[in-house]
């Protein structure tokens, strides 16, 4: 009813560089898992264009991620929303006493997913699962939790092959540019994706909507040209048809998938099966190990450091 206050509890995950992308797969984690309206910002548009957050403030609890908890537009950014906008604000670092700490009305510290690289690998995939984890509980699907760990445990069983198949494939080719495609949670692992290849090896890489890659992208696709599907399972077969199309252009396909079946075969110069127990949900932090080896391989064949990359430090703080 117009006028009324009772406005479903929404959310607002916000974060910067890998955190923003974290907080993309996160929102849409947590809409799917509690049915509650969730969107991801970058910490900067709380700054720069506060009356966006301000017209939905009410019932709105927001979700601060900074592996740092010290970047300076995600300190400000909580500062705002709880200080200035009043909406109970949650840190999530990995940082002990943080600045994002102090700013909080309370923060979940993962301390031991911290990494040493300027890069982030595993504090992105543990701060995806601790939020999945939270969404889960805050909705009483107990079974997620637990699928959760299966997955992680079942997940570190097949980390060395998949590691020498991603090895072999980056050492036999060499690309002029990368994209990444996936739609929905999948969407924010691409986003990700295409990042990790452009700080680790310095390339140049993308990231779309699968279905959007149809709509104008796909014009740059040529034998040059490496293509990751993050394939799904709600959206797979016309995401499917997506890869045939970019496969009979003449890019190099790469399918990221749970199972793959024969179509997705025939489509692909090389199939990355995961072959995790649960649903999409439960195996979508996974899914961003194969684009931190695809960086991690290239880089080192560039003679780079993935580890630091030039230009990057761990925490962009401004004065
Ligand atoms: C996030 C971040 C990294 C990026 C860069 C600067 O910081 O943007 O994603 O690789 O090194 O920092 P944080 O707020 O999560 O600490």
């Amino acid at each position: 009813m117009l006028g009324s206050n009772n406005r479903k509890t929404s959310w607002l995950f916000v974060g910067c560089g890998t955190s923003f992308y974290l907080a993309d797969a996160a929102a849409t984690s947590w809409t799917l898992l509690t049915g509650e309206p969730a969107r991801a910002v970058p910490g900067s548009e709380i700054l720069l264009y506060p009356a966006l957050t301000r017209s939905e403030a009410t019932n709105l609890h927001a979700v601060v991620i900074s592996r740092s908890g010290r970047t300076s537009e995600a300190v400000r950014a909580a500062h705002v929303l709880r200080k200035e906008m009043q909406i109970h604000t949650i840190g999530v670092t990995c940082a002990v006493k943080s600045e994002l700490e102090a700013e909080c009305d309370s923060t979940l510290v993962l301390k031991a997913a911290d990494e040493k690289s300027t890069v982030m690998t595993r504090s992105f995939t543990s701060m995806l699962i601790s939020l999945q984890w939270m969404a889960a509980r805050r909705a009483g699907n107990a079974d997620f939790c637990t699928s959760l760990e299966v997955m992680a445990a079942q997940f570190a069983a097949r980390l060395r092959s998949l590691t020498d198949e991603i090895e072999g494939f980056v050492d036999r080719n060499s690309f002029e540019d990368y994209v990444f495609l996936g739609q929905g949670p999948f969407h924010g692992i691409a986003r990700e994706a295409a990042l990790k290849v452009m700080e680790m090896s310095c390339s140049y890489s993308q990231s779309f909507h699968t279905l959007e890659f149809r709509h104008g992208p796909k014009a740059i696709v040529t034998p040059h040209t490496a293509l990751t599907f993050f394939l799904s399972q709600t959206g797979q077969q016309s995401e499917v048809e997506v890869l045939e199309e970019m496969k009979e252009l003449g890019g190099v396909t790469i399918a990221v998938s749970n199972r793959a079946d024969e179509n997705i075969r025939r489509a692909s110069d090389l199939v990355l099966e995961l072959n995790l127990p649960g649903d999409e949900l439960t195996q979508l932090a996974s899914h961003i190990v194969p684009a931190q080896l695809i960086g991690f391989f290239t880089g080192m064949g560039k003679g780079l450091n993935p580890d630091q990359p030039k230009n990057l430090t761990r925490v962009v703080m401004l004065d």
